[in-house]
């Protein structure tokens, strides 16, 4: 009995083969490599793989979404000249890092502009989104419609609670490459270093920064938790991942197969924002078992400390009356 059964299970393995050597004899006509820089648990992973699977089935295998999380083909800023040149067809990055290249695209990290997310996907979703996208066009990259959830982010430390914005005085902090966070935690009288996600765990383990600044959902799935103690929620900003493609890579698709992965992408985004949002709100009870220690601040008197010291003044300038006449439409009066 179980030598038939055996034999069964054996000759069905063999059935199996050159099918298998069927499949792989069909690779897929258009191969996306799309990068992005959080740990595979993270919802924009989770999301990123379901589409790959959708895509894979409506074009019946014609197109291929291959995924590269954590960094694997590089820190943000090369993988941004990787999808610039072509040598990466795709990537998710926060507005904030693509404005390196196009600087109205950080316009969303004004500090405390936003209140909560129903006003963040207003404007992303609306005027403040489609302006970012005109100008990021401009620059030659394809950006896609719907912006991918990063989250409100939060102070961690290593060295001692942040309640106010004196405890931010001369504190060494890592923030993402780009001129506004620098900015903003200048303002905040701190000690600002330029590290990309890539590098971020180690400079917090080896003490080149003694703190940096993420939602939730990144501290837990990247498990920066291991080498910070304390937690103040902040709330300082919102920020999120756009899709961006190459341009040449991205319009050689024939037509029907892009509109198949612009459509499926899209709505992968609308699906990451909403576990994203449950994991962030989700997380501190969580993180506090990890070890963790939180304290909540008043946000009034950071918001007061960047008005004092010229923040919003010197990025509306640098915005532009236009934009900026955007974001207040939707989030009220900030300068
Ligand atoms: O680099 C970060 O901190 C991250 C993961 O939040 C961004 O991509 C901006």
């Amino acid at each position: 009995m179980s030598f038939s059964r055996r034999a069964l299970l054996g000759a069905s393995t063999a059935a199996a083969l050159p099918l298998f050597a069927i499949r792989q004899a069909h690779a897929a006509d258009v191969t996306l490599r799309i990068s992005n820089n959080v740990p595979t648990t993270h919802p924009l992973n989770v999301r990123l793989r379901e589409a790959a699977e959708t895509i894979d089935k409506e074009t019946g295998g014609k197109v291929e979404l291959r995924i590269f999380p954590s960094n694997q083909l590089g820190a943000d800023t090369d993988v941004l000249s990787q999808v610039r040149s072509g040598a990466v067809q795709m990537m998710t990055i926060s507005g904030l890092i693509l404005s390196t290249l196009v600087p109205a695209s950080s316009i969303s990290g004004i500090g405390f502009a936003f209140p909560d997310y129903p006003t963040v996907w207003k404007a992303m979703d609306g005027e403040l989104g489609a302006h970012i996208r005109g100008e990021v066009g401009k620059a030659g990259l394809v950006m896609f419609e719907k912006i991918w959830d990063n989250g409100f982010r939060q102070i961690t430390s290593s060295s001692k609670p942040i309640n106010t914005p004196a405890d931010l005085a001369n504190f060494k902090i890592r923030v993402p490459v780009s001129p506004l966070w620098t900015s903003m935690f200048s303002a905040f009288g701190a000690a600002p270093t330029s590290i990309n996600f890539a590098e971020t765990y180690s400079a917090l383990q080896t003490k080149i920064v003694d703190g940096q600044e993420n939602p939730l959902a990144v501290v837990e799935t990247a498990k920066l938790y291991e080498v910070q103690k304390y937690c103040a929620m902040t709330n300082h900003m919102w920020d999120g991942f756009w899709l961006i493609a190459n341009r040449r890579a991205f319009s050689a698709i024939p037509a029907n197969l892009r509109d198949t992965v612009e459509k499926t992408l899209n709505a992968a985004a609308l699906r990451q924002r909403e576990d994203t949002e449950k994991l962030n709100n989700s997380l501190e009870a969580q993180l506090k078992d990890r070890g963790v220690v939180f304290n909540r601040p008043d946000p009034a008197p950071f918001r007061d400390k960047l008005k004092q010291a010229g923040f919003y003044n010197e990025w509306k300038t640098k915005f532009g009356n236009d934009a900026w006449a955007l974001l207040e439409k939707s989030v009220g009066g900030l300068a």
